[in-house]
């Protein structure tokens, strides 16, 4: 009797596994029963680590894993997983199409079989993980707390019957940046107590993410709290067993780490003027220690001084320039003599960041074989990309990005905020520009960085995933795969603003003060319904938020609470602990001044409970450490104290006229370039660019806008566009603006500088063109505004009576 059902049991096992030919579906595990993974015997040992997590994530999701065999035939129905040289796949199709390639993957269904097959052992394992990925298991499986949710039933949904993928960007990764306050302390005393900093266990698990985000290089942690990683035992090692390509920052030539490494009272100055043998023996001394080692690296070539400052030692830009230079020459030599390898075929970099950018532009020599990285300007945009001439380099260019930073005029280092639709203009704007070798982001200590991290690392995987107007649908799929798609469309519009609020000002810059330790928070910038306004926004998005808890699967929980509720509210409280401070600072009566500050108290002592929740009560204190709430100790973190006097704001701003750039009557395009707006970018949520990205200057005939307004009273205006700060390559930024038939006004509208309108810019995210219009008739008028070149981004315009002065905000409505 036993046998018959048994019998009975497994023809029904059998039947729900037909696999149907007519569609791309194929069903991988029941409740029952998981399909089996072939192998070949000869399988790399990551690929074979990447299966086993693959097999793990069904059992997880279904309740069974999958058996894991070897083979080297295609026999029964199963999951045919190895690279493509593999004798498994001598009969496939598109063997040639794969071979040779670099992390190129094939997912397909054959007959009654997927196949999951990969250029190189990197692409196979990108390939592993996008089939986990689309049967529901999110990258930040361990990272965010993601866990699985049970599922009857697992099919993997293909919407082709073959997906061939191969990255846009080649080389793709994270700098872990100035981490002493969340990553070093949590790794130290944490997750790893018995290394005491960011060792080997904690790099397996940054690895392991990387590898499910498709990337494949890292800038190692390289700040004061934290060793030189070539000086912990076995973080090298573990780059090697996941196959990832280590590089340094611009500050840290030759993959040493000076700020550990260089040890001044024994080797003396760092200067290559007075202690060049020192200096060279340092970088060989690394060199030689790589040439057993058989890392993947990137190195980093120049110099700059001992951490993120200026080379010692020149006397001027000349001297540092032709000193740049001989030091390229030299580590070249050292490079080659080391690894007896052509120059070609070892990948080098070279980061012109802050002042070597000036070094760069004022004509230092860079061979032509070494990637340039671009870097942004700290604060997401990037100060300049390769012309024509540069586009031609055999080795290419790239982009070092921050979504996070320490430094002037403001760090950022709490939360993550920065707009994904900036990250998106940018770096696509990078890419049609050439910058396709490597991208690298200052992720800070990675939490609470995930979606723009996640966003950067998809787009250099595959530029072409998200369109212009596709922002919105990727966040809803994400907060769908993250939390559940019963709820993605509202978790995608609380993003969306918190998103854009931060994007008028981020939550660490509310005490309008700048960055250094000593300087004291200031009231605001805004007016009265300004803060008013702001408060309610947040308002809303803290009601969302605890509505929509109640709809969070158990399983994903404590993923809500750190990817959503703890920036979401933490940016509210920040801003509600400094708008009421402002309030209470401009009450007169008594009792309100009283109640504006118990609410900024109250407001601080939430962010305490929250972080305290984060660091030792979330996933049973596996965080604990992990989150600060005032990293760098700047004053803004503090609570706020009782403000002294009763202070007067600038009058309250009526009778704006508000126009969003994308809110155009007319355009004029150039050739194939045309005005569109990117989702998610902007105060507005939808500034305009011209498109295609490819810089493009346009010297007589100029593409414009045309907007148009009413005014019901006659009288002395001012008109204001606000663009995005972003930078110019080659010639200025120029707008011109023409209201009515007046004689049209050009501005230059970047800065070159670091300098205090730049300053002013990026803490704001505006760049803003004034034009007073005086005797303004009654009734209907026009403004133009036209652009010399492509990367000019337009986001508002505003129209007040002059007498009533500049606002803060443009309204959206
Ligand atoms: O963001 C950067 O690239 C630099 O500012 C960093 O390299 C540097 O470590 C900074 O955090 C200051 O110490």
């Amino acid at each position: 009797m036993k046998k018959i059902l048994l019998l009975i049991f497994s023809i029904l096992s059998i039947n729900v596994f037909c696999q149907s030919k007519n569609t791309s579906d194929f069903v991988i595990a029941d409740s029952n029963h998981a399909v089996n993974i072939f192998i070949d015997k000869n399988t790399d040992p990551l690929i074979l680590w990447a299966v086993n997590e693959l097999a793990d994530d069904i059992r997880e999701l279904t309740g069974r894993r999958p058996e894991i065999l070897q083979t080297n035939s295609f026999s029964k129905n199963g999951i045919y997983i190895g690279e493509v040289s593999d004798k498994l796949f001598n009969s496939l199709k598109d063997k040639k199409e794969l071979s040779g390639q670099w992390e190129k993957f094939l997912i397909q269904k054959e007959n009654n079989n997927l196949v999951i097959a990969g250029s190189d052992v990197r692409g196979t394992v990108y390939a592993i993980f996008e089939v986990s990925e689309r049967l529901g298991i999110s990258p930040w499986k361990w990272w965010g707390d993601v866990h699985p949710i049970k599922q009857e039933k697992l099919v993997l949904k293909l919407s082709q019957q073959k997906i061939i993928s191969s990255p846009s960007v080649q080389y793709r990764g994270i700098f872990l940046n100035d981490e002493d306050w969340a990553l070093q302390p949590w790794a130290a005393k944490t997750f790893e107590p018995e290394t005491g900093d960011i060792g080997p266990k904690t790099y397996e698990k940054i690895f392991q993410l990387l590898l499910r985000l498709k990337a494949n290089t890292i800038w190692p942690a390289m700040h004061p709290s934290t060793k030189g990683f070539f000086t912990i035992a076995g973080n090298k090692e573990m780059a090697q067993k996941y196959h990832i390509v280590i590089g340094s920052s611009h500050a840290e030539p030759m993959l040493r780490n000076n700020v550990d490494e260089w040890k001044t009272k024994i080797y003396g100055d760092y200067n290559y003027f007075t202690n060049k043998t020192q200096v060279d023996k340092y970088w060989q001394d690394r060199l030689d220690e790589l040439k057993s080692a058989q890392n993947e690296t990137i190195m980093t070539l120049g110099m700059r001084g001992v951490h993120d400052s200026k080379m010692e030692g020149a006397k001027d830009l000349n001297e540092s320039i032709s000193m740049v230079e001989k030091i390229i020459v030299n580590q070249r030599d050292m490079l080659s003599n080391t690894f007896k390898k052509p120059l070609k075929d070892i990948p080098q970099a070279f980061v012109p960041y802050k002042e070597v950018l000036e070094l760069y532009d004022n004509g230092l020599k860079v061979p032509s074989d070494i990637t340039l990285v671009w870097p942004d300007d700290n604060y997401g945009y990037i100060r300049r990309l390769s012309n024509e001439e540069e586009q031609k380099r055999a080795g290419g260019s790239g982009v070092y990005y921050h979504i996070s930073y320490w430094g002037r005029p403001h760090d950022y280092l709490w939360l993550s905020t920065m707009q994904p639709g900036l990250i998106w203009y940018e770096m696509n704007k990078a890419y049609e520009n050439g910058a396709k070798k490597m991208w690298i982001v200052n992720v800070g200590d990675i939490k609470p960085a995930e979606y723009d991290t996640e966003l950067f690392l998809d787009m250099a995987w595959n530029i072409n995933s998200i369109k212009s107007d596709g922002l919105n649908q990727y966040l809803k799929n994400w907060a769908s795969r993250e939390f559940s798609p019963k709820i993605s469309f509202e978790v995608s519009t609380i993003f969306e603003e918190y998103y854009r609020l931060a994007f008028l000002r981020k939550p660490e810059y509310m005490g309008w003060s700048q960055t250094e330790p000593t300087t004291q928070v200031k009231l605001s910038d805004f007016s009265e319904k300004e803060i008013w306004n702001r408060i309610k926004a947040y308002d809303k998005l803290i009601e969302k938020v605890d509505s929509l808890s109640e709809f969070i699967p158990q399983e994903r929980k404590n993923a809500w609470f750190q990817l959503a509720v703890y920036p979401v509210k933490g940016a509210a409280y920040m801003n509600h602990k400094f708008l009421y401070w402002n309030l209470a600072a401009i009450a007169s009566d008594e009792k309100e001044k009283a109640k504006y500050e118990l609410l900024a108290s109250e407001s601080f002592h939430k962010i305490e409970a929250l972080t305290d929740f984060y660091n030792t009560k979330l996933s049973d204190g596996k965080w604990n450490k992990m989150m600060s709430m005032h990293p760098r100790n700047l004053p803004v973190f503090d609570s706020v104290k009782k403000p002294e006097s009763i202070v007067k704001v600038q009058k309250e701003k009526g009778n704006r006229i508000a126009i969003q750039a994308n809110n155009f009557v007319s355009q004029k395009s150039f050739k194939n370039y045309n005005w569109k707006t990117i989702n998610g970018l902007g105060y507005s949520n939808n500034a305009i660019t011209l498109f295609p990205l490819k810089q493009q200057y346009f010297k007589t005939e100029k593409p414009f806008v045309i907007y148009e307004f009413e005014i019901k009273t006659a009288g002395e205006y001012e008109i204001e566009v606000r663009l995005l700060p972003t930078h110019a390559n080659n010639f200025d930024h120029e707008i011109g603006v023409q209201l009515d038939k007046n004689v049209l006004q050009n501005f230059k509208t970047n800065t070159r500088d670091r300098d205090k309108i730049w300053k002013e810019n990026v803490l704001r995210n505006s760049a803003i063109v004034k034009i007073p219009a005086s005797n303004l008739e009654k009734g209907k008028h026009t403004i133009k505004v036209e652009v010399n070149q492509t990367g000019i981004v337009l986001d508002q315009l505003v129209v007040y009576p002059s007498s009533e002065g500049s606002s803060y905000e443009i309204p959206l409505k």
